[in-house]
């Protein structure tokens, strides 16, 4: 049977929890100008007029000023209540926001009073599962809404909305279509003595398959920027001491964080700065001078620096262009991998070495080539269409395995008795897409994914 489109608004997950209302205090705890608190369900605009004393039903969006009201007919607070109306609302169903002033004590009184009144306490994520749920939107998007309320750059922000926007959720949408109409024609062969389908309809539906869906899949699977945009990258800067490691943290961080001495062995402990290249969210190490040496504390600097080094994503290993006995990289490390070489101080010494960049950090001279570069290893150029990034380890997966088994079923195209087994991989790599999405086993795609949202969305 071939897979119905149907399916893909089939969420099953979470039904006999959809008929409470649900209530949470959606604004982050603290003080503030505003607070917003926020009700979902069948009884939503029922619980609020009954908290604000009022008669007449609300108006769909439409800002109504009121006052909240306690069991004894006290006001709480006054502010603005919003009512959106079943479909036409972030969960799909009645929804209340009471934006209320942002007091701690006044919004948990509220919250509070809104339980009295039928309310049951949302779960992280919840008002977002419910979009799901109803269909507003797809998993991929609700993904999207925690990524971009993560965001550590304003790129990983604008990559989340554009999956927000749904355009994954459309991508992967098209593959699944693709695949619907490959599998349809295979199956037609089906009806076919094994001799009399030509051996040009298998071409023609190979080219297609490799068209349509290997190439495009394995582009998305070759750029790993996606998953750096929001889990970031982690980079070391490595090299003897006295070279200017420190100098080149404080100088690419843009931040006075690092002791700057000429004393060799001035940085002691390994030291981390968080920001960003190339739009990419960065923790950057500095670490101790790599020498031999009998002080304790040092060899302990020494040991932690060549740990940074080889779990960093990116290693800057530094020399000093004024000392030639500080330029190899390898006397400190076997097999580790170095991907950016400056050799510093070239203010001092005009040395052109294969294989460095020449850098003055004093001078400010190279520094813009130098963040270009590890920008460029960092895999910020990577892919130009954006829409079809691979933000997660989740889609990583999905999507690798839908690949294996649309080329495993390519593999045996053509192939006598094979047609069964063909179809039969690529409903496997269908259902493995459609797990993006949230179909599948809904339940538990849905609570690991919700497990990571705040309360209130
Ligand atoms: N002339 C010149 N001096 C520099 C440059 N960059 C750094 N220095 C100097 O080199 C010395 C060492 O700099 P640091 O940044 O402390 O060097 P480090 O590699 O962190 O040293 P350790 O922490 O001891 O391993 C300081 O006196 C810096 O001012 C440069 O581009 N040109
Ligand atoms: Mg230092």
């Amino acid at each position: 049977m071939l897979p119905a489109n149907e399916q893909r608004v089939t969420m099953i997950g979470g039904i006999g929890s959809l008929a409470d209302t649900i209530a949470a205090i959606a604004t982050p705890q603290g003080r503030g100008g505003i607070g917003i608190i926020r009700i979902s369900g069948e009884k939503a605009a029922n619980i609020a007029l009954k908290l604000c004393r009022r008669e007449t039903p609300f108006t769909p969006r439409f800002a109504h000023f009121q006052h909240w009201y306690d069991a004894h007919g006290e006001s709480l607070d006054h502010g603005i209540t919003l009512y959106f109306q079943g479909e036409k609302s972030y969960t799909g169903e009645d929804t209340i926001e009471l934006q209320a002033h942002g007091s701690p004590i006044l919004l948990q009184a509220l919250f509070e009073r809104t339980l009295e009144l039928g309310c049951r306490a949302a779960e992280p994520g919840e008002f977002t599962r419910r979009a799901v749920e109803h269909g507003k939107i797809d998993l991929s998007q609700a993904e999207a809404v925690v990524a971009c309320i993560d965001a550590a750059t304003l790129r990983a922000a604008k990559q989340a909305q554009k999956q927000l926007d749904g355009a994954l959720g459309r991508r992967i949408n098209q593959y699944m279509d693709d695949l619907t109409s490959v599998i349809a024609h295979v199956e037609a062969c089906l009806d076919f003595p094994e001799d009399e389908v030509p051996e040009l309809f298998y071409n023609q539906l190979r080219q297609r398959v490799e068209h349509e869906l290997v190439q495009p899949i394995s582009m998305q699977l070759n750029s790993k920027l996606g998953e750096r945009l929001f889990e970031g990258a982690t980079i070391a800067i490595i090299g003897e001491p006295n070279v200017g490691k420190s100098s080149l943290l404080n100088a690419l961080s843009g931040r006075d964080r690092a002791i700057v001495t000429d004393i060799a062995g001035t940085t002691r402990d390994t030291l981390e700065v968080d920001f960003e290249v190339g739009g990419i969210p960065v923790r950057l190490t500095d670490t101790a001078g790599l020498r031999a040496t009998n002080d304790v504390v040092e060899q302990e600097g020494v040991k932690r620096a060549k740990d940074a080094a080889q779990t960093a994503d990116l290693v800057i290993f530094v020399a000093d262009a004024t000392r030639p006995e500080t330029w190899d990289s390898q006397a400190h490390f076997q097999d580790l991998h170095i991907h950016l070489q400056v050799m510093n101080k070239v203010d001092k010494a005009h040395v052109s070495q294969a294989g460095f960049l020449p850098l003055s950090i004093k001078k400010e001279q190279g520094l813009d080539t130098l963040i270009n570069l590890m920008a460029e290893q960092l895999g910020s150029f990577d892919l130009a269409d954006e829409a079809a990034m691979v933000t997660s380890s989740r889609h990583r997966l999905a999507l690798q395995q839908s690949l294996s088994h649309i080329q495993t079923g390519l593999g045996m195209l053509g192939q006598e008795d094979m047609i069964d087994l063909t179809a039969m991989e690529w409903r496997s790599a269908w259902s493995s897409l459609g797990e993006i999405l949230g179909m599948g086993d809904v339940e538990l795609i849905l609570d690991k994914v919700f497990s990571e949202f705040c309360i209130g969305k």
